[in-house]
């Protein structure tokens, strides 16, 4: 039956990483937004906690937490600062390909080095000319002998700077059709031939670091091929399946820090006699943003457990996404609102929560190309 309580278990992870963002997170947030600095103390101290890779069989040395579970997590996080709560996400997104198709070998080299030392990995699927259009990628990967050779050029790789090794997303059959003519490499980054970009200077989370990576005859061993020849493209759209809920928990934990700033905001600030949360037309606007948050917040838990259960889950995840990323990205609009000009200001909290939320729309999957897996889902089940 349904059940919509958390388990102690549960609600101890969620409390844990609450009280992470309270006391690690929030306090030093405007100063990495501001800098830009990459927050790896921080990312340090999540890992020792377990906050980072959380769904990494406990065979290689993970917690082999549920997606449900992570999505507690990130909630928490995300609501601290999602520049930060990003730079931690992009690892389980790195290494949801091994997850669903690594051998035991390669998940034992690859999964196991990341419980074993706080370090970073990217999911390198995106180029300059082509993100949402994911079968136009133009990396190619030859095979030669053992190894098979890498050209080409990714954009917008989070966690790259960082990143001890990639996930890498190739073309390696020039006629098969889209399912069948990529596959998906584990690239160890200080492979020579590897080039990184300057750090990308971003609208908002910040904190992130964004950059372009260039693969010139990079050669990788055969034993870092996930899966078989030309099953890439269906596991990189898998391990969205895990991911795309946990971008969702990113963007209600946002909406839920908008609404709950706003909110104070509105009982202190007064106008015409009264604290401005008298005023029905924003005390609606909050309102607007319980409704939001509660309803997103439903379908990412759903979109989880679907997964979590072994049912197929990209039209839900899809909805999840969608939904929390127009939460979010309302939601921190109408807190800039509430706030008046001290919200356009950023000795304010509102402005960055506005900036951060943006890119919601965007990474994973645009808020268009969400809908177009939700209408194509729409025609399937009418025929
Ligand atoms: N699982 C398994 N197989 C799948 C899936 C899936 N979810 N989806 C599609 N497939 C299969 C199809 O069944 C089909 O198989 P077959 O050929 O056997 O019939 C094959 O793959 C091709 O599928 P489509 O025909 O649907 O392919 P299209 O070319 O029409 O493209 C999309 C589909 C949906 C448009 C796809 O290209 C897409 O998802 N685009 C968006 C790309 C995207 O999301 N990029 C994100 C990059 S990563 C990122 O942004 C990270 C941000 C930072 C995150 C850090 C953490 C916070
Ligand atoms: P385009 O695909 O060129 O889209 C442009 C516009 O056209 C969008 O509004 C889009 O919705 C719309 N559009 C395109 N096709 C259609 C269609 N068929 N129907 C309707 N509308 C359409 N990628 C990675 O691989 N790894 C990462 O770690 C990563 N991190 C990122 C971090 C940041 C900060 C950013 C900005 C991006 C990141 N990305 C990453 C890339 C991200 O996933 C892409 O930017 C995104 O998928 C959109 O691709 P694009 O930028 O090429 O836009």
């Amino acid at each position: 039956g349904i059940s919509f309580g958390l388990s102690d278990e549960q609600r101890s992870i969620q409390e844990l990483a609450r009280k992470f963002a309270k006391d690690e997170i929030i306090p030093v947030a405007a100063e990495y937004d501001r800098t830009g600095k990459y927050p790896s103390d921080i990312i340090k101290k999540a890992w020792e906690l377990g906050l980072v890779n959380t769904h990494i069989e406990s065979k290689y040395g993970g917690n082999e937490l549920s997606v449900l579970d992570s999505a507690l997590i990130t909630e928490e996080l995300a609501f601290g600062c999602t520049g930060i709560q990003t730079a931690i996400e992009a690892n389980n997104l790195a290494e949801a390909p091994l997850v669903v198709a690594g051998s035991d070998e390669q998940k034992k080299k690859y999964l196991g080095r990341m419980t074993e030392s706080p370090l970073m990995a990217s999911y390198a699927v995106t180029e300059p000319g082509a993100g949402s259009d994911v079968a136009g990628l133009r990396t190619t990967a030859v095979r030669k002998g053992d190894d098979w050779v890498l050209n080409g050029q990714k954009m917008w790789i989070t966690n790259s700077g960082h990143a001890n090794w990639f996930f890498v997303l190739a073309r390696t059959d020039m006629n098969a059709s889209t399912g069948k003519a990529f596959s998906g490499f584990i690239v160890d980054a200080d492979t020579p031939g590897i080039q990184l970009g300057r750090k990308e200077i971003n609208m908002g989370q910040r904190a992130s670091d964004t950059r372009g990576v260039t693969f010139e005859d990079v050669v990788v061993s055969n034993d870092n091929l996930l899966g078989s020849t030309g099953q890439g493209f269906k596991i990189a759209m898998n391990a969205f399946d895990v991911t795309r809920p946990l971008i969702g928990a990113a963007a209600v934990g946002l909406a839920r820090r908008a609404m709950e700033e706003a909110t104070q905001y509105a009982l202190e600030r007064k106008t015409m006699g009264t604290e401005i949360f008298n005023h029905q037309a924003v005390a609606f606007m909050l309102a607007d943003m319980a409704i939001g948050i509660e309803s997103a917040r439903m379908m990412v838990y759903r979109s989880a457990w679907l997964r979590d259960h072994n049912i197929k889950n990209t039209w839900h995840a899809s909805i999840a996404k969608s939904l929390a990323s127009d939460v979010a990205n309302k939601s921190a609009a109408d807190a800039v609102q509430i706030f008046g000009g001290n919200g356009f200001n950023t000795e304010y909290p509102v402005e960055k929560l506005m900036r951060d939320a943006k890119i919601f729309q965007i990474y994973e999957g645009t808020s268009q190309v969400q809908r177009l897996i939700i209408s194509r889902g729409l025609a399937d089940m009418a025929k």
